[in-house]
C-alpha cells in the first residue's frame, strides 16, 4: 500500500472509531437530531396506524412503503442520546444514561417489533398488520413511559 492509501484507510478507521458524540458539535444538536428522527419515524408509523385502526382505507402498497421506512428510521434516534445531552430542551430522563443497558434493550425490542411490522406489511394482510402494529406501539409506549418525562 502506498502512503496515500494508508493515510486514507487510517482516516476512515479513525472516523468510524470516534464516539458518536463527536458527530455533534454541541448537546443541543444531539437533542434536535433525536427529536427530529422520532418525529419522522412517528409520522410514518402513524400512517400505518391510520390503516390498522381503520381511520383511512387500507392500501397494501402504502402500508408496505411506510412500514419499510419505519424499520429503517428506527435505527436513527439512538445516535442522538449521547453523554452530556440529558439536560436542555428535552424530556429525556436521566435513566437513559444511568440504566444504559436497559435503555439499549428497550431500543432493541422496538427495532425488532418494527422489523416484524415490516414483515407483516409485506404480506399485505391487514389482520397481521394490525397485530404487529399493536405490538410495536406497545414498545414505543413502554420506552416512553420509562424514559420520557411527562
Ligand atoms: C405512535 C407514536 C408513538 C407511539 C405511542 C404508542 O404513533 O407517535 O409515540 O405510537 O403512542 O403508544
Amino acid at each position: 500500500m502506498n502512503r496515500l492509501v494508508l493515510a486514507a484507510a487510517a482516516a476512515v478507521g479513525f472516523a468510524t472509531a470516534l464516539p458518536v458524540a463527536a458527530q455533534f458539535q454541541k448537546p443541543e444538536d444531539a437533542i434536535k437530531y433525536r427529536k427530529a428522527a422520532m418525529t419522522v419515524m412517528a409520522n410514518h408509523f402513524g400512517r400505518v396506524g391510520a390503516m390498522a385502526n381503520g381511520r383511512v382505507p387500507f392500501d397494501a402498497a402504502t402500508a408496505q412503503a411506510n412500514a419499510e421506512l419505519v424499520a429503517t428510521l428506527s435505527k436513527l434516534p439512538f445516535a442522538g442520546f449521547v453523554e452530556g445531552s440529558a439536560t436542555g430542551d428535552t424530556k429525556a430522563k436521566p435513566e437513559i444514561w444511568t440504566e444504559a443497558d436497559k435503555f439499549k434493550a428497550a431500543q432493541a425490542k422496538m427495532q425488532e417489533d418494527v422489523a416484524k411490522l415490516n414483515v407483516a406489511a409485506k404480506t399485505g394482510n391487514l389482520d397481521q398488520i394490525k397485530a404487529a402494529f399493536g405490538e410495536a406501539g406497545k414498545s414505543c409506549k413502554s420506552c416512553h413511559d420509562n424514559y420520557r418525562k411527562e
